[in-house]
C-alpha cells in the first residue's frame, strides 16, 4: 500500500503522507506523491491540493537510510518542481518539524499553513550536505539571503511565528484543527492562484554579507566543506538564474554526499540513535519517577551536575561535607544561573523557580527520601565506599544510587551497599550542564530497571546516554589511556607539546592532549595513576605528565602545567623549561629524539584509540563500535565529521591499519600495539568494525 492517500474534502483534494515515524521522503513517498498531485491536477472536480501528514510530523526530510546507494527515481528535485508545476494551487499544511527534502516539498507547494507548535528548517549541514533539492535556491527569495543563511549554515530549525515574521510561511493556523485551517486557507489561496517561488525576484542583497558570512563561522566550520557549499549555492541565487542556480546545486549536493565527511556525520546521526537500543531493556521495563536528587559533593563537577538536574525540573539537594564546601558549590550554581539569564538562554522565572527547588545540606538525613543521589567526591575508591555505605544507611528503598566515577570499579563501590542491584555509573563530563555525554555505567549486579531509568535522565537532562560496562575508565577514559599514553611517548621522542597538539587540532580534535591535560588539571591523572596498581612497568609511561604534576605545574589552575599561562590567561605558551625538561627525561632514558612527521603522530594517537576500542568491543564493554564513536564525538572533541574513532578506522579500510599497527608491533613492541584478534580478523576478511 501507498504511503501516500488522497481524499476529497468539497473542492479541495488532501494528499496525505503516512510514512511513521518521520514521514521520510523514501522512495515509496516520493512517488506516491508525484502520483496524488498528478491525479488531482487532472480531476475536475479538484480546484486545490492541500498535501500533510499523519503521525507526530510533516515529513523531517529524505530518508537519510537511502543515502549512499543507487538512487531512485522519482528524484526528490523534480518532484519539488512538479508539485510547483501544478496549475492548481498547492498548500502545504505543517506540524511538527518540517525539515530538509520535507521543507524542501513545502517551498514547492504554492502557499505554506502551519500549527503554532511546528517549526521548518534546513538541517542538511548536519549531516554534511547542502539541501538538495533546490532550497538553497528557493529559501532566500523567500526569506531574503540573511535569513535563509543563517537558517542552512546553522541547520536549526525556526518555530512557526518567526517563520511568518520572515516570509518562510504564509499562516499560522488559529485553531486546533491544522487540516480543517488549511481547507479554509485553500478557499483564499483559489482566488489567488498559484504563486511560485521560482518567479519571486531576489530581494535586494548587500554582496558583502557572504563574505562577512564566511568570515563568522570559520571559527566553527574548520574542516567542514558543506558551509562553504551552502553560502556559495546562496550567492548563485544573486548572480544566476533560479534553474541555473538549481544545477549548481544539484553538483555541490552530489559532491558533498559523496564526501566522507557527509557519511562520518550521518554515521554519527544514526550512532546517537542507536544508543537506545539496549538488549534486554524496552517498552515494556519499568522506568522509576524521578523528581527529586541530592548530589554528594559540592566541587566543580558537583556543582554542575546539580545545576544540570536543575534546569531540567527536578528538586535538588547539595550535599558536603563543609559549610565552605557548600557555600562554593551554591555560588557556582547561582553563577551559572546568571550567565544564562545573561546571554538570554533562561528566564529570570526559570532561575527563580530553580533556586527555590535548590538546598543545601550536610546531613544525609536531610536526603533520606530523595529518589536518586549522585555521587560526585574525590575520585578514590576508600572515600568513595564509605559514602555508599552512609547512602545505604540513610535512603529509602527504591532510590537510584549512582556514582559519577570517571574509572573506578561500579561493583566495588556497590559492594558497599546492600541493595546493588540499585548502583550504576552515570558518568558526566566536564562542565556537565554543557557536554552532552553520559556513560551509563553498568556494574553485575545493576537491574534493568535502573539503566533504563538512567536512560530516561540523560534524556531528561539533554543528554546522550550510553550504555557501557563496567572496566577501568570504562569506554571513554579507558582509550584515553592510549591516546595520551601515545602523545606522551611522542613528547619523549622529539614532538614538542605544541607540534603534537596543532597536529591533532588541524586533524579536526577540538583540542591538542596537551592543552587539554592543563585544562582538566594534571593533578587529576596524576592522582588515579598513583593510585593504580595494574600501570605497565614502563619508566616512559606518563612520564612528563607526572613530572610537571609532581612539580606542582597543575595546568590551567596553577598558571603552569605543560605550558605556561600569563596572568590567569587561557592561552597556552609553550615553555622553554618544560621543554629542556622533557630533552633531559629523554637523555637520561636513553631515548634518541628524532624528527617526527605529522601523519606518525596522527596514526600512533589514533590508531592508539581503535586498537584499545577493538579491545572494548572484545570484552563487550561497549555493546557496538558506533556506540564508541558516540562516546569519544560527544565526550572527547573526537572530530565529528569523522564519525568517531571506529567509523574513522572502517573509512581508512581495516586492513590498512592492521597494516601500520603490525609496523608499530615492531618498531614499539607487544605491550601497547600488540594487535587484537578482532582487528586482524575484521582486516583479513574485509570486514568492518560497523558489522560486528
Ligand atoms: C535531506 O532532506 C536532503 C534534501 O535536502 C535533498 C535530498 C535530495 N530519514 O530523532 P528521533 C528516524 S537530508 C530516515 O529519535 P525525535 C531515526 O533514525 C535530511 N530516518 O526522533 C529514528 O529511527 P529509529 C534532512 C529518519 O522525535 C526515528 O526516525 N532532515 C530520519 O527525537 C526517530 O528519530 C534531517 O536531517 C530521516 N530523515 O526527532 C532530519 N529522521 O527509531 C533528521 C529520523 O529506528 N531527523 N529518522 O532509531 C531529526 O532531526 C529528528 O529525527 C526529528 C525527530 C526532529 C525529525
Amino acid at each position: 500500500m501507498s504511503p501516500v492517500s488522497s481524499a476529497p474534502h468539497g473542492a479541495v483534494t488532501v494528499i496525505t503522507v503516512d510514512n511513521p515515524p518521520v514521514n521520510a521522503l523514501s522512495q515509496a513517498v516520493r512517488e506516491g506523491l508525484a502520483t496524488a498531485v498528478a491525479e488531482a491536477e487532472t480531476d475536475a472536480a479538484c480546484k486545490a491540493l492541500v498535501i500533510t501528514c499523519a503521525g507526530r510530523t510533516f515529513i523531517a526530510g529524505a530518508d537519510i537510510k537511502e543515502f549512499g546507494k543507487p538512487p531512485m527515481a522519482p528524484y526528490l528535485p523534480d518532484l519539488v518542481n512538479r508539485i510547483e508545476a501544478c496549475e492548481k494551487p498547492v498548500i502545504a499544511a505543517i506540524h511538527g518539524t518540517a525539515l530538509g527534502g520535507g521543507f524542501e516539498v513545502a517551498m514547492g507547494c504554492h502557499y505554506r499553513i502551519a500549527a503554532k507548535s511546528a517549526a521548518v528548517g534546513l538541517p542538511e549541514v548536519n549531516l554534511g550536505l547542502l539541501p538538495g533539492a533546490s532550497g538553497t535556491q528557493r529559501l532566500p527569495r523567500l526569506t531574503g539571503v540573511a535569513t535563509a543563511l543563517d537558517m542552512m549554515l546553522t541547520g536549526k530549525p525556526v518555530k512557526a511565528p518567526a517563520a511568518l515574521a520572515s516570509g518562510a510561511i504564509d499562516e499560522i493556523s488559529a485553531g486546533e484543527d491544522l487540516v480543517a485551517d488549511a481547507l479554509e486557507f485553500a478557499q483564499e489561496c483559489i482566488e489567488r492562484g498559484p504563486r511560485r517561488i521560482r518567479d519571486l525576484t531576489v530581494p535586494e542583497t548587500d554582496a558583502a554579507v557572504f563574505d562577512e558570512t564566511r568570515k563568522k563561522i570559520a571559527p566553527r566550520t574548520r574542516g567542514l566543506m558543506s558551509p562553504e557549499k551552502i553560502i556559495r549555492a546562496v550567492e548563485l541565487v544573486t548572480e544566476l538564474s533560479f534553474d541555473a542556480g538549481c544545477a549548481a546545486e544539484r553538483e555541490f549536493f552530489i559532491e558533498c554526499m559523496a564526501s566522507p565527511q557527509s557519511a562520518g556525520l550521518r554515521h554519527a546521526f544514526f550512532a546517537e540513535r542507536a544508543v537506545n537500543k539496549v538488549p534486554g531493556i524496552g517498552r515494556e521495563t519499568p522506568v522509576r519517577e524521578l523528581h527529586s536528587v541530592a548530589v554528594i559533593g559540592a566541587g566543580t563537577m558537583g556543582a554542575g551536575i546539580a545545576y544540570n538536574c536543575l534546569t531540567s525540573g527536578m528538586n535538588v539537594t547539595l550535599l558536603d561535607n563543609s559549610d565552605e564546601g557548600l557555600e562554593r558549590g551554591a555560588g557556582t550554581i547561582r553563577k551559572l544561573y546568571a550567565g544564562g539569564v545573561e546571554r538570554g538562554k533562561i528566564s529570570e522565572a526559570d532561575r527563580d523557580s530553580g533556586l527555590a527547588r535548590f538546598a543545601t545540606s550536610q546531613d544525609y538525613a536531610d536526603i533520606a527520601d530523595v529518589d536518586i543521589v549522585i555521587e560526585a567526591v574525590f575520585e578514590n575508591m576508600a572515600i568513595k565506599k564509605e559514602v555508599f555505605a552512609a547512602l545505604d544507611k540513610a535512603l529509602k528503598p527504591g532510590a537510584v544510587l549512582a556514582t559519577n566515577t570517571s574509572t573506578l570499579s561500579i561493583d566495588e563501590i556497590a559492594s558497599a551497599t546492600g541493595r546493588p542491584q540499585d548502583v550504576i555509573g552515570l558518568h558526566f563530563f566536564s562542565p556537565a550542564h554543557i557536554m552532552r555525554l553520559l556513560e551509563i555505567v553498568r556494574g553485575a549486579d545493576t537491574s534493568d530497571e535502573i539503566i533504563a531509568t538512567s536512560l530516561a535522565l540523560a534524556k531528561r537532562l539533554r543528554k546522550i546516554g550510553v550504555v557501557v560496562g563496567n572496566c577501568f575508565g570504562f569506554v571513554g577514559n579507558r582509550m584515553l589511556y592510549s591516546y595520551g599514553r601515545e602523545n606522551q611517548l611522542l613528547l619523549l621522542e622529539g614532538a614538542a607539546p605544541e607540534y603534537i597538539d596543532k597536529t591533532l587540532y588541524d586533524w579536526g580534535m577540538a583540542m591538542g592532549p596537551n592543552a587539554v591535560g592543563d585544562l582538566a588539571g594534571l593533578d587529576v591523572g596524576y592522582k588515579i595513576r598513583q593510585e593504580r596498581t595494574d600501570l605497565p612497568d614502563d619508566p616512559r609511561f606518563y612520564r612528563v605528565a607526572d613530572m610537571l604534576a609532581a612539580q606542582g605545574r597543575f595546568g590551567q589552575k596553577t598558571g603552569k602545567g605543560m605550558y605556561i599561562y600569563a596572568d590567569g590567561s587561557r592561552k597556552p605558551t609553550p615553555d622553554p623549561e618544560v621543554q629542556a625538561m622533557i630533552e633531559a627525561e629523554s637523555e637520561r632514558l636513553g631515548i634518541e629524539r628524532r624528527e617526527i612527521d605529522e601523519q606518525e603522530i596522527i596514526e600512533r594517537c589514533i590508531y592508539g584509540l581503535v586498537v584499545e576500542g577493538a579491545r572494548i568491543l572484545e570484552d563487550g564493554i561497549a555493546m557496538r563500535s558506533s556506540d564508541i564513536d558516540v562516546v569519544w564525538t560527544n565526550g572527547y572533541g573526537f572530530p565529528r565529521h569523522r564519525g568517531g574513532p571506529m567509523h574513522y578506522a572502517d573509512s581508512v579500510g581495516l586492513d590498512k591499519v592492521y597494516e601500520r599497527v603490525c609496523e608499530f608491533e615492531e618498531r614499539f613492541g607487544s605491550t601497547y600495539w600488540e594487535p587484537p584478534a578482532l582487528l586482524k580478523d575484521l582486516a583479513e576478511s574485509g570486514g568492518k568494525f560497523a558489522d560486528t
